[in-house]
């Protein structure tokens, strides 16, 4: 009785300590309000206070949350004010926008196009922006029949500048950050034009600055009659998101997009190159995670370039690209823990280990795995968790495990043990670890399987399911 007690207390302590902080301010109140006037259609006369029922705010917060994969709140938190905030896009992400710069599926009516750079920035050689136009036409030509020919006079199909704030349409650009650029929809005029903000400092390929490649790319979508998706690895997706441009593979989405469009490209590619990326479905079964771990009570899922953030009490899971949340981290990760110990998280990859405080990299990171006294013959490590009872981290090394004593900083003695000596049951490799609210959660492929550290007690055999959910907007 007396531990059934102390469980509910700790579910508590757990849940309230989850709690969003609520201190939305007036700043941030009138913000959202734009932000929602500008991307999702609020009207422009909407009064939240004359209103019966939801108001007109809620909803518009409602649908850029779901849009986001937010937690749905209606109200403008931490989380939704954090996203609103991110460089993006001036295309209305709404599915009934206002004004004619939404892509809402018009279409080109011929495959061959004109193209015109009218002036070029400063931040750049004007060979860099010319090159990186031609290859953000490019990812497009790839993959339809689409054929780009740039002119030097008179009026292109795709008319392409550089300006900042008032530049010559309604639609001002707003300094630093914020918006970088938009595009009109396949039309005459302005139609198919690209606008990108000169306020911002575009690149050719280095991590500071925008990368005009990747923006130019994103906005000729636009250009050709694409709207925005909510796939977070999708090229359409309204945020900015660095990816290498010397690798960009247009993804599966913006692939099956601009088909449905214009069609494949009937001219066989003599290198094809690496396949589309595909994004994770948290509703595929078969799916087997690269690492999850908690952090500060909610739950992370990796997989891919990606992962999941699901909150307690919360039907939920936001997935977003992992170098959107951590810029320096490595995708495609072996394993990840927890060290409540230094309120850090850990993310292992091949031979070597960051360590994040918050959303920063810890000072010394990248550092090797022998850092922890794992011998030089481990290459890599197949999952990890930390015990909160012994203070000990467990890393999963084929079928042996190691402990790691996080206060003295040492591994332990008689190491690798045998996994299936402390954990009955399991026959096959362990792919992800983690302990929740006095479990132990150990994945063998899409299996995950509960167990009680202090008796080694095999409870259930559960499936990715149970803790990561499968809801699709
Ligand atoms: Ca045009
Ligand atoms: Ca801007
Ligand atoms: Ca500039
Ligand atoms: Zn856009
Ligand atoms: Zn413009």
């Amino acid at each position: 009785m007396k531990t059934f007690n102390l469980s509910i207390l700790l579910s508590l302590a757990v849940a309230v300590y989850c709690l969003p902080i609520s201190q939305v301010t007036e700043q941030d109140e009138s913000f959202a309000e734009s932000y929602l006037k500008q991307f999702f259609n609020l009207a422009e006369d909407s009064n939240p206070t004359v209103r019966r029922g939801i108001s007109p705010m809620t909803k518009k917060l409602a649908e850029m949350q779901r849009f986001f994969h937010l937690r749905v709140t209606g109200t403008p938190d931490p989380d939704t004010i954090a996203m609103m905030k991110k460089p993006r896009c001036g295309v209305p992400d709404g599915k009934i926008a206002r004004f004619s710069i939404t892509g809402s599926n018009f279409k080109w009516g011929g495959n061959s196009l004109t193209y015109r750079i009218e002036n070029y920035t400063p931040d750049m050689a004007r060979s860099e922006v010319d090159d990186s136009i031609e290859r953000a036409l490019q990812v497009w030509a790839k993959v339809t029949p689409l054929r780009f020919t740039r002119v030097y006079t008179g009026t292109a199909d795709i008319m392409i500048s550089f300006g900042r704030q008032s530049h010559g349409d309604y639609y001002p650009f707003d300094g630093p950050d914020g918006t970088l650029a938009h595009a009109f929809a396949p039309g005459p005029g302005i139609g198919g034009d690209a606008h990108f903000d000169e306020d911002e400092t575009f690149t050719f390929r280095s991590d500071e600055g925008y990368i005009l490649f990747l923006v130019a790319a994103h906005e000729f979508g636009h250009s050709l009659g694409l709207s925005h998706s909510n796939d977070p690895g999708a090229l359409m997706y309204p945020v900015y998101t660095y990816s290498n441009p010397d690798t960009f593979v247009l993804p599966r989405d913006d692939v099956n997009g601009i088909q449905s469009l214009y069609g494949p490209n009937s001219k066989k590619d003599p290198n094809p190159g690496p396949t589309s990326p595909t994004t994770p479905d948290a509703c595929d079964s078969t799916m087997v995670l690269d690492a999850v771990v908690t952090l500060r009570g909610d739950l992370f899922f990796f997989k891919d370039r990606f992962f999941w953030r699901s909150y307690p009490q919360s039907a939920q899971a936001q997935q977003s690209l992992i170098t959107n949340f951590w810029p320096n981290a490595p995708v495609n990760i072996d394993a990840a823990y927890e060290s409540q110990h230094l309120d850090r998280v850990l993310l292992f990859k091949d031979r070597r280990v960051w360590s994040f405080s918050g959303y920063d990299l810890a000072q010394g990171y990248p550092k090797s795995i022998s850092s922890f006294g794992l011998p030089k013959t481990v290459e890599k490590v197949d999952a990890a968790l930390y015990d909160v009872d012994s203070g000990k981290t467990l890393f999963f090394v084929g079928s042996n495990y190691y402990s790691y004593d996080e206060a003295k900083k040492t591994m332990d003695q008689g190491l690798p043990k045998p996994v299936d000596q402390t954990f009955s049951g399991l026959t096959s490799k362990v792919t992800a670890a983690f302990q929740y609210r006095g479990f132990t959660y150990i994945y063998s492929g899409p299996f995950m399987f509960e167990y009680s550290m202090r008796s080694g007690r095999l409870f259930r055999v559960l499936r990715n399911s149970y803790f990561l959910p499968c809801n699709n907007y």
